[in-house]
């Protein structure tokens, strides 16, 4: 048997540790069973760590098929070069030497007028900090490249988070299960952080009650013991409610709030404005919803708020995030472990950007930077021009919005394209060149995560398939035709994971061999973490900043404000008149963004695209369950199959995304519907912010 690091040899085959590479809050680690055939590695299983606290021994559906996706018959094996028109998908195998040669020349002059013309669009494909950023910000630093502002998912909610008490942390997953009431906000924790979610259930069993907030009736809603259905958006409208209520009947902690917190007085004033009924006519809910939530949140310890960034993806998500981290401050629920918010902890793991990243490359020059959420607008009217975008760990063409202008860009013919990809995707089909990236079995990595507290070492369990690489490797080649000869070019992967994180801080045993030999190493934070029972925000002025000097200076409401959607039905009544559905499109359970859609197994269980509308909604519109029917504004129109269910509410349509728009039947995704308007804080897309109609197929 062959003998990997991280390996333990078993009568099934060799175990290699790994983790799951995905964007996902999970980070599950894994064990990949490996087996010699005809002299070459095989990996025939993949399971959850049963020793990692939070994987436990489980991972999802999705990743549970991770070998029928490494070893799907579709995946690019070979750099390929385009013959047919962009969109096509028509493509002819070159060597590396060809493909790597062409690529690099075509930079080359593209670099000598203007290396700012050159764009990366990556996102989290992988989340591996080293197939992630790391060869590649140097390779870009390097040209002089524009930068990409990747705000595609979190930045509203990150930046709002940091506004408000300093970082990206909060409650410990671990904690969960000691919770006695958990408020899932806009979060579908069944379908995208699974783990939690058992802990949840956990609590659950011991008595706590579980309340959902989302405008949809997810799989998690409809298991929690309540759901309040608002209308998308409104959620600061929702929160500064249940300050109000918390404040009329005497449930705030004082104590707490006068030792740690910034700005009470002002945030009582602006509570003042959002009485119940108030609240109730905004969110489309009744007074006793916020009455009654305002009561049990007060009253119950330890209170745990997990956040999700789907309430942040409209025009007012940054101030809604403040809105709600400022409430575990003033009900004191931070003084327990088990209690606070939730939303992210990827803030607390001390990555070492400049060693990975290498600013210094940039040698004094600061290129333009472009937002990767209005990709479709600029793509058209940067100034100066695109010349050439190098798509990796992303797929643009299906989850950026507003996406005929994305694909009215990518099909630009005087602008040059590489796609790193695993698969042909709605993006690699407008490719000029597609090169064959290896998947998480076939390279080393190291992982952080977003939802909790561990390192994660990846070895490689196989041998790349077919002629694919790195994207490490890539840029590694790239770098090397473009002559740039600085030795940082010429560190191997495991030199990169080395450099992940600082050595001071929170993971002061970091050593990254031994972390590949035992897989995942939490970081050197308390078992009871509790990040702010005794303050310590890591704020400018060290507390929970209900006012926030930082958003005063920049010119925005220092407190936390309540700014109704861009397209709402009452907020914007000319455009409700010709389009008063609200649509959201949140994740598929089946689905990791757009990722997975091209395994059979998991996209036949997602079945087709479709639209979930209420019935009231459904009749006067003449539509029935199971027909087809347009979906549509001014910025685009699809055909998705109705689900008339009261599992969307009344105002608002549910389409579960991210599909591929070559499976769908008239080639487009929801994405045709969604704007490039972005949010008040973080430069964010809107994704949940948009008002559509809905009519039965002619
Ligand atoms: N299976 C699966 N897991 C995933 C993903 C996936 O695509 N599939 N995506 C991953 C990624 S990239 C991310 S960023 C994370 C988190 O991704 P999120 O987008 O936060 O996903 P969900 O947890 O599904 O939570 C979204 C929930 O918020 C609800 N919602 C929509 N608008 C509003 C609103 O205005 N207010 C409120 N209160 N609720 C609203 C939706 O109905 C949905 O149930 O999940 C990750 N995990
Ligand atoms: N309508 C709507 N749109 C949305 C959202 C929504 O809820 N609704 N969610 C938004 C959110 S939260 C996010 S995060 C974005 C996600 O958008 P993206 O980050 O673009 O995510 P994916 O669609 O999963 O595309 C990732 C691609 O990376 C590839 N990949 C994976 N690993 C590797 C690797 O090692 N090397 C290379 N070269 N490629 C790799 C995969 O094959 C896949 O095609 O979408 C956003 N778009
Ligand atoms: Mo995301």
């Amino acid at each position: 048997m062959v003998q990997a690091t991280g390996a333990l040899s078993g009568n099934e085959g060799t175990i290699v540790r790994a983790a799951c590479p995905h964007d996902c809050p999970d980070t599950c680690a894994m064990l990949v069973t490996v087996r010699e055939e005809q002299g070459r590695r095989v990996a025939v299983k993949v399971a959850g760590d049963p020793t990692h606290p939070t994987t436990a021994g489980t991972l999802c559906t999705k990743v549970s098929r991770y070998l029928e996706r490494t070893y799907h018959p579709d995946r690019v094996l070979h750099p390929l070069k385009r013959i047919g028109a962009k969109g096509e998908g028509r493509f002819v195998r070159v060597s590396w030497d060809e493909a790597l040669s062409d690529i690099a020349a075509r930079l080359g002059q593209i670099a000598a007028r203007d290396p700012q013309r050159i764009v990366p669009y990556s996102y989290c494909g992988t989340m591996g900090l080293v197939q992630g950023e790391a060869m590649a910000a140097r390779f870009f630093n390097k040209l002089g490249a524009s930068f990409l502002d990747r705000t595609i998912c979190s930045t509203a909610g990150g930046e709002a988070l940091a506004y408000t008490i300093g970082a990206k942390t909060g409650t410990d997953v671990e904690q969960f299960q000691n919770s006695k009431l958990i408020v899932f906000w806009g979060c579908n924790a069944i379908a995208s952080n699974l783990h939690l979610w058992s802990r949840a259930q956990e609590a659950k069993r011991r008595g706590a009650k579980l309340i959902a907030i989302d405008p949809y009736r997810s799989l998690t809603a409809e298991k929690c013991h309540q759901h309040i259905a608002l209308m998308p958006g409104t959620d600061a409208a929702f929160a500064l409610g249940v300050m109000h209520v918390l404040m009329r009947e005497g449930l705030i902690d004082h104590d707490y709030v006068a030792r740690y917190t910034l700005g009470y007085d002002g945030l009582a004033e602006r509570a003042q404005e959002f009485s119940p009924e108030r609240v109730a006519a905004l969110c489309g809910i009744s007074a006793a919803e916020v009455e009654n939530f305002a009561r049990e949140y007060g009253q119950t310890r330890p209170t745990a708020i997990r956040l999700n960034y789907g309430m942040q993806r409209a025009r007012g998500g940054g101030n809604a995030v403040r809105a709600i981290a400022c409430l575990p401050a003033l009900a004191g629920h931070w003084r327990d472990p088990a209690g606070g918010v939730l939303l992210s902890t990827s803030g607390i793991f001390p990555v070492d950007e400049d060693a990975l990243y290498r600013p210094d490359l940039l040698a004094g020059r600061t290129p333009r930077t472009i937002n990767m959420s209005t990709i479709g607008h600029d793509l058209q009217h940067a100034d100066p021009p695109i010349d050439a975008l190098i798509v990796y760990n992303s797929n643009p063409v299906a989850i950026a919005p507003d996406s005929r202008a994305v694909a009215r860009g990518f099909a630009r013919a005087n602008l040059f394209t590489v796609v790193l990809e695993h698969f042909i995707t709605d993006t690699a089909d407008y490719a000029d060149y597609v090169l064959p990236a290896t998947t998480q079995l076939e390279h080393v990595d190291v992982h952080k995560s977003y939802g909790h507290l561990y390192v994660l070492a990846n070895n490689a369990a196989i041998e790349p398939r077919g002629e694919s690489l790195p994207n490490s490797e890539i840029f590694r080649r790239l770098a090397t035709q473009m002559q740039f000869d600085d030795p940082c070019f010429s560190e191997t992967d495991d030199e990169l994971a080395v450099q992940a994180f600082k050595r001071k801080g929170a993971t002061a045993n970091f050593d990254w061999q031994r972390l590949k030999d035992i897989g995942w190493q939490r970081l050197d934070v308390p078992d009871q973490y509790a990040p702010f029972a005794h303050g310590g925000f890591t704020t400018p002025s060290g507390r929970c900043e209900f006012y926030s000097e930082q958003l005063a200076k920049l010119g925005q409401d220092p407190l936390p404000a309540y700014l109704a959607p861009n397209e709402a039905p009452d907020a914007n009544k000319a455009l409700a008149q010709r389009y008063p559905l609200a649509i959201i499109s949140p994740p598929a359970r089946n689905f990791l963004n757009s990722t997975f859609v091209n395994l059979t197994s998991l996209r036949s269980t997602e079945g087709e695209p479709i639209v979930e509308i209420h019935p009231r909604d459904a009749q006067h519109r003449g539509i029935i369950d199971a027909t087809r029917v347009r979906v549509f504004n001014d910025r685009g129109s699809i055909d998705l199959l109705a689900r008339v269910t009261d599992r969307a509410r009344p105002g608002c349509v549910v389409a579960l995304s991210i599909w591929w728009k070559k499976f769908a039947r008239d080639g487009k995704n929801v994405n045709e519907l969604t704007s490039q308007a972005l949010t008040d804080i973080g430069r964010a897309p809107t994704f949940y912010d948009c008002l559509v109609e809905v009519e039965a197929a002619p």
